[in-house]
């Protein structure tokens, strides 16, 4: 048993539908219609790594009569239905806000919605709520700063009370957009405030993608391991702003950084409370492959956060050497560590090479002919 044999990591059912820019959303032959459809495809994703055993679903998104009968459904897949993301970004009403807004009736009304959500986690056994908020202002002086923080705790605190004792609230930060002058929790610091406020079962939710361009996110990982305060992470990766690429793709070593730190912190041990997550928007890539490779970059970058000599570099870093504890770091991050997972996967029953036998089993081309009419899914429906 190594501590990879812990690494699980949830899949967004949005990743599997279409998604795109403010310029184009790019349809693709075989892409899901509905929410049983999504699961099905992220089924495929845990067959082939065994990394991926959970899909997260977003409401209304994959709203559905008997939530039931979704979690059976799932489980005759393999995989279990796990975080349920709340939405309060697409309702005209909450043009100006959700749990910050200043009309009570509209407060009221984004509460509920999380209630629902709450009624969702009831059904299908799930622990986490994920709660992120569009709120925020475009201009200075629109909103209150201080009396929107201050409807927010009052907000957080009614839906917080209506949490299970198995169930979890994670509240998810992001410096920007769509607000462009001020968003409601912009940074971990806020998330945490308003988390510790509530109680031991609120909890911050990182998402790779949702910080200023150079900001140390290995640092922010450490510090919430530290303080017992990381529910979960939203793994994605960007260029330039929340790009929603393929956790990996823009800068490995940067999530290299992150794993260690994962590592250190404990987060991979069996008793972790940390929750591993996707949140990828593939936008012309194909959304299964897209899904196999995010999970195999992260599970690479862990193997190799684990490969790190932690006694040679705790007495490097005691001595003073700097170029010397630099290098027991740089030798991990540059081990090729994907011959052995390729021998491990064949070790647990799985194919070396998932990408390659998802091109071999011909399940792109049998949906591609199966799913023909209906209305694709997509980011937002
Ligand atoms: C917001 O940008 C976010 O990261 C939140 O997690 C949302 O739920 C998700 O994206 C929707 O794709
Ligand atoms: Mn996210």
């Amino acid at each position: 048993m190594t501590l990879l044999d812990n690494l699980h990591i949830e899949l967004p059912s949005w990743a599997f539908g279409n998604s795109g820019t403010r310029f184009k959303v790019f349809g693709t032959p075989g892409t899901p219609r509905d929410v049983r459809e999504k699961i099905a495809d992220a089924a495929q994703v845990h067959r082939l790594t065994g990394l991926a055993p959970t899909v997260a679903l977003h409401i209304p998104w994959d709203r559905v009569d008997d939530y039931t009968a979704l979690s059976a459904y799932a489980q005759d897949l393999g995989v279990r239905l796990g975080t349920i993301n709340s939405n309060t970004f697409q309702d005209d009403d909450f043009k100006f806000g959700s749990l910050t807004h200043s009309d009570k009736t509209i407060r009221q009304k984004a509460i509920d919605h999380h209630l629902d959500c709450i009624e969702v986690m009831n059904r299908t056994g799930s622990r986490d709520l994920k709660v992120w908020l569009a709120d925020g202002t475009n201009y200075p002086g629109q909103g209150d700063i201080r009396a929107r923080q201050d409807r927010l705790a009052e907000s957080l605190a009614t839906i917080y009370q209506h949490i299970g004792p198995e169930q979890r609230l994670v509240l998810e930060y992001k410096f920007f957009e769509p607000a462009m002058y001020m968003t409601d929790v912009p940074d971990w610091g806020t998330s945490y405030a308003h988390v510790s406020a509530l109680g031991e079962r609120a909890m911050v939710c990182l998402d790779t993608g949702h910080h200023a361009p150079g900001t140390n996110i290995e640092f922010i990982v450490a510090q919430l391991l530290r303080l017992a305060k990381l529910g979960s992470f939203d793994f994605n990766s960007r260029f330039y702003a929340d790009d929603d690429l393929i956790v990996g793709a823009a800068d490995p070593f940067q999530l290299f950084r992150i794993m260690f730190e994962v590592v250190r912190g404990g987060a991979l041990d069996s008793d972790s409370p940390v929750a591993f997550m996707l949140d990828q928007c593939h936008n012309v890539e194909e959304k299964i492959p897209g899904q196999i490779r995010s999970v195999m970059n992260v599970e690479e970058m862990a193997a190799r956060a684990l490969l790190v000599d932690t006694e040679a570099l705790r007495a490097a870093q005691d001595d003073g050497d700097v170029l010397g504890a630099n290098a027991i770091l740089m030798d991990a991050f540059y081990t090729d560590v994907r011959p052995a997972l390729a021998r491990r996967r064949a070790e647990r029953g799985l194919p070396e090479d998932p990408l390659a036998a998802f091109r071999a089993s011909g399940y792109q081309t049998r949906i591609a002919a199966e799913r023909v009419g209906g209305t694709q899914s997509s980011w937002g429906a």
